[in-house]
């Protein structure tokens, strides 16, 4: 996976790289320890053992013990605002899925020690590309539908099972099946707490066994397009006044830029 340095971050450098070479790259260092820990504390409260057990409707967490998840972190705490409206993010979405992307689902998933890793698979809006008659004639890989950032709050290593890719899998189009023998051609996106990690999500990816002796929390951040519908309602449950109060990028990625459907007359959106 290549590296870049925040201090020289190219967008152009990243599109090349997520849609002509691997499909993912690490911007190391890009948050503080101080927002890393905060994160971390707020998901380790919404995904202990007493906030799971027994109630699987508890704040959102799933109830697959071993894979813990906290949905739609927008609203949860000030840090993951401060942590997805990063400029480096802001900068690179706009430039891989133009200046009008919205968020389609911002969750943290912790993996629990013992979890058994996950199916390789692609990722909205593609994850029921298995059902190819229901994407357009000649939809192709050079143009992106979506970009997964992963937020790196516990260490991604081996043990603790960072994710698994295929470098360039995204050019093949397909749904990964056991024909493509995922396992035994892989690399990790291995990190370091306060990392971001960007993959074009049409790359064969899973996340991987825990054989740690510790959790591993990542934020997964799932971008898209305007024209996308989102895969996470977040707008449903807001606090009362919570989006109008929001920072005007905030609103963008929850899609309160694009307002279709709506009744006619359509306007053509101009920018200022
Ligand atoms: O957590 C990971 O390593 C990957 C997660 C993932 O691919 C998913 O949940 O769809």
């Amino acid at each position: 996976m290549r590296t870049l340095v925040v201090d020289e971050f190219d967008p152009d450098l990243m599109v090349a790289e997520l849609l002509d070479g691997g499909g993912a790259i690490r911007i190391p260092g890009l948050f503080t320890a101080d927002q890393i820990a905060r994160a971390k504390a707020f998901v380790e409260a919404e995904t202990s053992d007493a906030a799971v057990t027994g109630s699987h409707f508890n704040h959102g967490v799933d109830d697959a013990l071993l894979q813990r998840r906290v949905w739609n972190l927008f609203p949860r705490d000030p840090v993951f605002v401060e942590l997805i409206t990063h400029p480096v993010i802001v900068e690179s979405m706009r430039a891989f899925l133009g200046s009008d992307f919205i968020v389609g689902s911002f969750c943290a998933s912790r993996t629990m020690p013992g979890f058994g890793g996950q199916e390789p698979h692609i990722d909205y809006p593609y994850w029921d590309f298995h059902r190819r008659h229901s994407f357009p004639a000649r939809i192709n890989a050079t143009f992106p539908l979506n970009c997964q950032g992963t937020v790196v709050v516990d260490p991604f290593t081996v043990e603790s099972g960072a994710t698994a890719y295929r470098p360039g899998s995204a050019a093949a189009m397909h749904y990964p099946t056991p024909d493509d023998r995922f396992f035994d051609d892989y690399e990790q996106m291995l990190g370091d707490p306060g990392d971001l990690i960007l993959f074009y999500g049409l790359t064969w990816h899973c996340a991987m066994p825990n054989r740690s002796d510790a959790g591993r929390i990542g934020l997964l951040i799932e971008f898209l397009p305007k024209f996308v519908t989102p895969i996470e309602d977040m707008l449903t449950g807001l606090p009362e006044g919570w989006l109008d109060a929001a920072d005007p990028v905030v609103r963008q990625m929850l899609g309160q830029s694009y307002p279709w459907p709506s009744q006619p007359p359509h306007a053509p959106l101009v920018d200022a």
